[in-house]
């Protein structure tokens, strides 16, 4: 049984599929087959999933699969032959938004997918407002869908994937101690177990506020409270008022969501308490935005990896092709934080 997987894990990683624009072969049966054990997968998980550190923090993926593979290499283990072997060696939690944008959403979810079949406790995958029918109706995912497979069979295909991002995660915690979400918080939120209490599947999230601040909220500088989000046209912008009392009352040191472009693909809100990460590089070409991770190691010490657009790369896809050559990665990883609570320890391997 898990034979299937492991050749469908394997299928994602062969060099030939991480360069370029080279779409990966599906049958509709396969991506059924995969769908229907990750969404037992994903029940099996509380909407707030709590894993420990050592771990890795991931934001916006947006069909960069070539980028996401990229993200996987920062993390390989030298003395593993395999390829993008950087999928085995962590724990990494998702904040969502695989799909849409990029061209190639159906490889970005298809593997985070297998990867959280293979191995549920290494793997944490929290819903982004992509994940969203509304939203992956048209901006992007369900098209790839229909090129891809033809018009009827996208339209099934894609009930399929919205059953089972209905099923997603809404938050993460991580060592009790940092707050994961893809977009923010909002007045709804008092305690963890108002999360943990929100019944899934939750296929139209707009029946919960306290899921669409945690799917769509952005942070404000400058505000006190909260204000309703115009940008977005749902949810609402909240203020550093809020995520200081939030911390306080949730006994949290740290807040960490996505949703948000940032140019060095991190950026600060609120001192240190709040920290949006984003892992779509070049996610606006014009802008040629920066990527990155947060690493969380054992001890809740938190630092960041940065990825860098392709293109700034001279050897691009050549490099990437070398063995998933780290030479083009940002290597000025640095620790910026540390965790003030005490974290349970996480086990090292396995
Ligand atoms: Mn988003």
């Amino acid at each position: 049984m898990s034979e299937f997987y492991w050749k469908f894990l394997h299928k994602h990683l062969a060099p030939k599929y991480s360069t370029g624009d080279k779409r990966i072969g599906y049958t509709l049966s396969e991506v059924a087959q995969v769908l229907g054990a990750a969404k037992e997968a994903l029940k099996k998980d509380n909407s707030l999933i709590e894993m420990n550190p050592p771990i890795v923090i991931v934001g916006d993926i947006h069909g960069q699969y070539y980028d996401l593979l990229r993200m996987f290499s920062l993390f390989n283990d030298k003395d593993r032959n395999e390829p993008v072997s950087g999928t085995l060696t962590q724990k990494y939690l998702f904040l969502g938004d695989y799909v849409d944008r990029g061209s190639r959403s159906l490889e970005c979810i298809m593997l985070v997918f297998v990867l959280k079949i293979l191995f549920p406790k290494k793997y944490g995958l929290v819903r982004g407002n992509h994940e969203c029918r509304p939203i992956n109706r048209v901006y992007g995912f369900f098209d790839e869908l229909q090129d891809r497979f033809g018009n009827e069979e996208a339209e099934a295909l894609w009930q399929t994937f919205n059953e089972t991002f209905a099923l997603l995660p809404l938050a993460g915690l991580v060592g009790k101690k940092i707050f994961c979400m893809h977009g923010g918080i909002g007045p709804n939120i008092h305690t963890f177990d108002d999360i943990r209490q929100i019944q899934r599947p939750l296929d139209d999230i707009s029946t919960s506020p306290l899921a669409m601040d945690l799917l769509w909220a952005d942070p404000m500088i400058d505000l006190i409270g909260f204000m309703p989000n115009q940008v977005r046209g749902v949810s609402v912008y909240f203020g550093e008022s809020e995520v200081v009392k939030l911390c306080k009352s949730l006994n949290i040191d740290l807040i960490v969501r996505a949703h948000q472009m940032m140019q060095n693909g991190y950026g600060f809100f609120c001192g240190r308490k709040l920290m949006t990460i984003f892992t779509a590089p070049r996610y606006f070409p014009e802008r040629n935005n920066k990527a990155a991770v947060l690493v969380v190691d054992e001890n809740g010490k938190c630092s960041i990896k940065v990825l860098l657009p392709c293109d700034e790369i001279n050897t691009g896809e050549k490099a990437f092709r070398k063995e998933f050559d780290l030479s083009y990665m940002d290597s000025s990883s640095y620790q910026f934080y540390k965790t003030n609570g005490k974290l349970p320890k996480g086990r090292r391997k396995g």
